[in-house]
């Protein structure tokens, strides 16, 4: 690996090290960022971490030192992780883009190329994935610092749905397997990335259940207006309770209506693969991707709107149907 050694000489040749990652940071980019910024401390680097929002830290460390102000002159090199495109860079865009001296280390295969010097594998199961291999170049010790195992080990049960997704690879167990053997956390944090309901989604899923309507391999829910007052809950974003109607034996799609004003419905839909969610959402003003879309806005009544798209759905399935 040609580059990574490039990676490695900019790297000692610097002494001030500004890290980014992308915005809305995910396990990854978390564990990206940190276990880059201990891996650095110890070779006697003055490192910072700029980052415009803390989601969580997923049960592995504290935060500490997060700067907020970026002032290009106090840094020699900066270093963007696990960013695929320089929006995602959020309020450092132009501070990354500007600098010249920069690297960026990434694994997803749709990216624009933003660093000066990139290192990309597109069969790296995350960004921590890469890390691994560049501290051993860079002669890191991780035995030494619990943090940074930790923090890799993050990176991969996050980008790979806990060794679920089709980017795990043997390699990506090999470095789990040497990560474990160092003592990583690594029951404290899966539980971590454990999807945490809050009282209220809870509220709005009791909703849901009440109010399940399978016709066929269509399975419909809706939250109207009065649910709200009867179980004293607030709205939440669809998106966040749709996944829990979906994997259903036998329903091909999955259609959650919520009603946002008096005859003003708001509509998410799911599909599973051999389905074609958007063609329904285009049909009705909406839109999405194959497997997820949303329509806004629809006018009647709950029970009118699902009488609609059901027969919408009934009448073009030779559209919707992706396999015949
Ligand atoms: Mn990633």
């Amino acid at each position: 690996m040609e580059k990574l050694s490039e990676i490695v000489n900019l790297i000692k040749n610097a002494k001030n090290i500004a890290l980014f990652t992308h915005i809305k940071p995910d396990p990854d980019a978390i564990g990206s960022v940190w276990s880059m910024y201990f891996a650095l401390k110890q070779i006697k680097k003055n490192v910072n971490v700029f980052m415009e929002e803390t989601i969580s830290d997923f049960g592995v460390l504290q935060y500490e030192n997060i700067q907020h102000e970026f002032d290009k002159n106090k840094f020699d090199l900066v270093i963007a992780l696990d960013v695929a495109n320089s929006i995602l860079l959020g309020k450092y865009e132009k501070d990354f883009l500007n600098f010249s001296n920069s690297i960026c280390i990434d694994h997803h295969l749709a990216r624009q190329k933003i660093g000066n010097v990139e290192f990309v594998a597109n069969d790296a199961a995350s960004t921590t994935e890469i890390l691994f291999d560049l501290f051993n170049k860079l002669e890191i010790n991780i035995d030494i610092d619990k943090k940074i195992v930790n923090c890799i080990y993050l990176g991969i049960v996050g980008d790979t749905g806990r060794f679920m997704y089709n980017n795990t690879t043997s390699k990506t167990f090999k470095i789990a397997h040497i990560l474990t053997e160092k003592g990583a956390d690594v029951h404290k944090i899966n539980l971590s990335l454990s999807k945490k309901l809050t009282k209220n989604m809870l509220k709005n899923l009791r909703i849901l259940y009440n109010n399940i309507d399978i016709k066929d391999d269509i399975l419909f829910s809706t939250i109207r207006l009065k649910d709200y007052k009867k179980y004293k809950c607030k709205s939440v974003s669809t998106n966040e309770l749709i996944g829990f109607l979906t994997n259903v034996d036998k329903i091909n799609i999955v259609i959650v209506l919520i009603e946002k004003e008096k005859n003003i419905i708001n509509a998410s839909l799911r599909s599973s693969e051999f389905f074609d969610a958007s063609f329904i959402a285009k049909a009705f003003g909406g839109g999405g991707h194959k497997l997820a879309a949303g329509i806004q806005n629809l006018t009647g009544s709950v029970k009118q709107v699902k009488d609609k798209i059901y027969y919408f759905i009934k009448e073009n399935i030779n559209n919707i149907k992706l396999v015949k």
